[in-house]
């Protein structure tokens, strides 16, 4: 089953989002599966950005993600990664539909509440990053079915 590194952010932390966020995932049917409060350390903030890395806004960044905890998690699910992205809205809340977490609760772009794998390839990688496989926990949730 197809698996999504999911972060809510420093901003959604502090805004006592995570249970909000947690819940519309739980709401549409994913499967949460790994799931931990963290503080970012700047050589894994590198390591999860760097394909920003040069960029004007790669060093702000940096020093959003690690100023204060995140709660990282593995949701798993059928399409889970291109689903995950369209529940998230655009990057820059500004342009984030209504109804999506950015759209409903962020402003600007350098906090914009939510991290979500964008591939495949990308998911694999940040997974790797935070977490263990021991970490990962594998059960079948019988509502699935009706999912
Ligand atoms: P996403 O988080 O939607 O995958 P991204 O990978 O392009 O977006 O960028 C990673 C983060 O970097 C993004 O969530 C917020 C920040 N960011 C992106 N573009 C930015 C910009 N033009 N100015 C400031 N921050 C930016
Ligand atoms: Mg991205």
């Amino acid at each position: 089953m197809e698996k999504s590194f999911i972060m809510v952010k420093p901003d959604g932390v502090q805004r006592n989002l995570i249970g909000e966020i947690v819940q519309r995932f739980e709401k549409k049917g994913f499967t949460l599966v790994a799931g931990k409060l963290i503080t970012i350390s700047p050589e894994l903030a590198e390591q999860h950005y760097g394909e920003h890395k040069g960029k004007a806004f790669f060093e702000n960044l940096v020093s959003f993600i690690t100023s204060g905890p995140v709660f990282a998690m593995i949701w798993e699910g059928e399409d889970v990664i291109k689903t995950a992205r369209k529940m998230m809205g655009s990057t820059n809340p500004a342009e984030a539909e209504p109804g999506t977490i950015r759209g409903d609760y962020g402003v600007r772009v350098s906090m914009n509440v939510i991290h979500g794998s964008d591939s495949g390839e990308s998911a694999e990688r940040e997974i790797k990053l935070f977490f263990n496989n021991d970490d990962i926990v594998d059960y079948k949730k019988t509502v699935n079915d009706w999912i």
